[in-house]
C-alpha cells in the first residue's frame, strides 16, 4: 500500500466538460472517472487542477486551418500540432471544472493553452517547451515533491503533465483507472512509453486506497 503525505499532491487534469460525454472532445468514458477522483482526493492533504482555457481562435483548433479536419496535423513553429474540435474555450460551459467533482479542499487551478498561438497539453511548460505555467515554483514552495497525476486525457495532457514533472525532479505516478484515453492513431501505448522512459510510475487506485 502506498501512504500519503503533506510531501505528495494530487493533479487533476482537465475535468472539464467538454472532455465529459457530450463535450466537444468527449473523453469516453470520462464521466466514470469522477468518483474515484473524489475518493482519492479525500486521501490527499494537497489537490490541484488544471483546466484547459483556450481563445475562440485557438491554433490547436482545425477550424482555425481552412481545409483541415479534427484529428489531423499541421506544422507549426513548435512542432507537429494534432487539430482538435474547437474545446474549452474562455467563458464557456465546457470549459468548466465538472460540478461532479467534490474536492473542496483543492488549493490551485493552473490555466493553460491560453496563449493563441501555442497549445499547452502539460501543466507545467506550453508546447513551445519554453512558456513556463508557474505549476513548478509553486509545488515547489509548498514543499511538495510528489505527485500522483489523474483525469484526462491519458495519452495527452495527463501523459505530458507527468512527463514534465519528471523532467522537473518531481517523482511522478500516474493512476491508471483514475484516467481515460482519447487514443487517436496509437497515442495511448506512444504516452504509456514516453511516460516509461521519463522514470513515470503507473500504479491503480486500489494500490493507494486498498
Ligand atoms: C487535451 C487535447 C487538446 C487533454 C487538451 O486534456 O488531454 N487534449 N486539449
Ligand atoms: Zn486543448
Amino acid at each position: 500500500m502506498i501512504e500519503i503525505t503533506p510531501k505528495d499532491v494530487l493533479v487533476v487534469v482537465d475535468m472539464q466538460y467538454d472532455f465529459l460525454p457530450g463535450g466537444s472532445l468527449a473523453v469516453s468514458g470520462g464521466d466514470e472517472i469522477v468518483p474515484l477522483i473524489n475518493t482519492l482526493a479525500k486521501r490527499f492533504t494537497n489537490v490541484v487542477f488544471t483546466q484547459d482555457w483556450h481563445p475562440a481562435d485557438h491554433i490547436s483548433f482545425a477550424s482555425q486551418h481552412p481545409g483541415k479536419n479534427p484529428f489531423e496535423t499541421v506544422d507549426l513553429p513548435y512542432g507537429t500540432q494534432v487539430l482538435w474540435p474547437d474545446h474549452c474555450m474562455w467563458n464557456t460551459r465546457g470549459a468548466e471544472l465538472s460540478a461532479d467533482l467534490d474536492i473542496p479542499h483543492g488549493q490551485l487551478i493552473i490555466r493553460k493553452g491560453y496563449v493563441r498561438t501555442i497549445d499547452s497539453y502539460s501543466g507545467f511548460q506550453e508546447a513551445d517547451r519554453e512558456t513556463l505555467t508557474g505549476l513548478a515554483g509553486y509545488l515547489n514552495e509548498r514543499d511538495v515533491d510528489r505527485l500522483y497525476v489523474v483525469g484526462l486525457a491519458t495519452d495527452f495532457c495527463v501523459g505530458w503533465t507527468a512527463i514534465d514533472g519528471a523532467a522537473g525532479g518531481f517523482d511522478v505516478t500516474v493512476i491508471e483507472d483514475a484516467t481515460r484515453a482519447i487514443d487517436n492513431a496509437g497515442s495511448l501505448a506512444k504516452a504509456w512509453a514516453d511516460m516509461a522512459e521519463a522514470g513515470v510510475e503507473r500504479v491503480m487506485s486500489k494500490d493507494i486506497l486498498g
